[in-house]
């Protein structure tokens, strides 16, 4: 379904006065409002194909209705998604779970939501229906070659989907490890992961790039072949420049200092980009912000200051994307939530005195430098947010638009109450 401009309006109109008002508080004390504003307006998180359905845990499922049953559906979902909040410009794929059929008609249907294709994913952590080969005991690692050659093959053909699409890197998760001490030969595994990488990385165009995503755990619970930023870092230094680490919030132990390893990457060159969402336990793929915000502010904090330290575009120069599974609430309200605890993080970030804080560093002086982060943190700026949704066509209030228009009664009458969109 398609939302009309004049309905998003008509929305805004009503909630008009009010906005203005909490906009010209928030605004008072932002020397350059506009400025950040643009930098909002520019800044596009991409939303997986896979997300867009109900998750669930392996004690079971509760759909919601109406999820998309096609590849077409889930871009008119990231499409709706993006005509509201302006900020979801961009969709990433998981093959096979959406391969694309027709790829020019893939593509006008995007463009016409005004949609790009981000990262394309490989999936070696499943085996398909009808695979020669079992990936029960790894991948790119495995012991018998021909399983690894089937692997890299597969990640072959991601490219090829990618390229056809105009995505510029494919995402490589590995579930491969180990569940037992003694099942593997770690040095081994390192290796024989690394040659199978060196084999996809020897096929990306040369605009590509090859995003290695670590994991601590799950689904091998006692060693992941590429289970922290070191080993991912070690994968993407021995590859080459092409190669960079993916940093998913929720692949860390419990108590990382996520802020910390995300300012080495950047300083090295070698950060991706992001896959977004919040934990309490483990990889709870809850929405962004929801349990740790001022985590991922810190992390805002570094990768602005990190950024802007080596000339970076931040719109365009990292991958962005939210990694999220909606196991109760409605996908795209809660899309919708993360994309918004994202930009509000980001907003913060552009905020900081950083001269301010530069100089608490350089003098040792604690309590200012805590200060300066925690103010700007304390900081309401949700009317900045919208008023940057509101300049770029959006909704001033995109959950409200979304429950007063009755979107997900009317995606249940089109799509049925037990349409399943393909995914974990
Ligand atoms: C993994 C990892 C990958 C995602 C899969 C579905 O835990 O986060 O990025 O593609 O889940
Ligand atoms: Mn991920
Ligand atoms: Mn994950």
């Amino acid at each position: 379904m398609r939302i009309e401009k004049s309905k998003i309006q008509d929305h805004n109109d009503k909630l008009l006065s009010a906005h203005k008002r909490k906009f010209a508080f928030a605004a008072e004390n932002i020397p350059d409002v506009n400025k950040i504003i643009n930098q909002l307006v520019a800044f596009n998180v991409a939303i997986p194909s896979w997300a867009l359905g109900t998750g669930g845990t392996r004690f079971g499922r509760f759909p919601g209705g109406g999820e998309p049953a096609s590849l077409e559906q889930k871009i008119e979902d990231v499409g709706l998604l993006h005509a509201l909040n302006q900020s979801s410009g961009a969709i990433s794929l998981h093959i096979p779970w959406d391969i694309p059929e027709n790829y020019q008609e893939i593509k006008s249907l995007a463009t016409s939501f005004d949609l790009k294709f981000d990262a394309v994913n490989s999936n070696t952590f499943q085996d398909q229906k009808d695979q020669a080969l079992s990936y029960k005991f790894g991948s790119l690692q495995h012991t018998n070659h021909a399983v690894r050659k089937q692997a890299i093959q597969h990640n072959i053909e991601v490219i090829k989907h990618g390229v056809e699409l105009g995505s510029k890197a494919i995402t490589v998760w590995l579930s491969d490890g180990s569940s037992y001490p003694g099942q593997l030969n770690f040095r081994k595994a390192f290796q024989n992961t690394l040659e199978s990488l060196e084999e996809i990385y020897a096929a990306l165009p040369e605009d590509w790039k090859v995003f290695i995503e670590y994991k601590c755990a799950e689904p091998n619970f006692y060693s992941m072949t590429v289970g922290d930023w070191g080993q991912s870092l070690l994968f993407a230094n021995k590859l080459g420049p092409k190669a960079k680490t993916l940093v998913d919030l929720g692949h860390h132990l419990p108590n990382a200092n996520i802020e910390q390893i995300v300012a080495l990457l950047l300083m090295e060159g070698k950060l991706a980009g992001f896959h977004f969402n919040d934990s309490k336990y483990g990889d709870d793929d809850l929405t962004v912000g929801a349990i740790k915000p001022y985590q991922l502010f810190l992390i805002f904090n570094e990768l602005v200051e990190g950024m802007d330290a080596r000339g970076m575009n931040h719109a365009t120069d990292l991958g962005w994307m939210i990694d999220a599974s909606h196991n109760v609430k409605d996908p795209l309200e809660d899309l919708l939530q993360s994309v918004e605890a994202i930009m509000l993080s980001y907003t913060h970030a552009l905020l900081i005195d950083r001269e301010k804080l530069n100089a608490a560093q350089d003098s040792n002086d604690v309590v200012v430098a805590q200060e300066v982060l925690q103010n700007t943190f304390r900081t309401d700026v949700r009317a900045i947010v919208a008023e940057a949704r509101l300049r770029s066509g959006g909704s001033l209030d995109p959950i409200g638009f979304f429950r007063e228009q009755k979107i997900r009664e009317q995606l249940i009458t089109q799509r049925g109450k037990s349409s399943i969109a393909t995914g974990l």
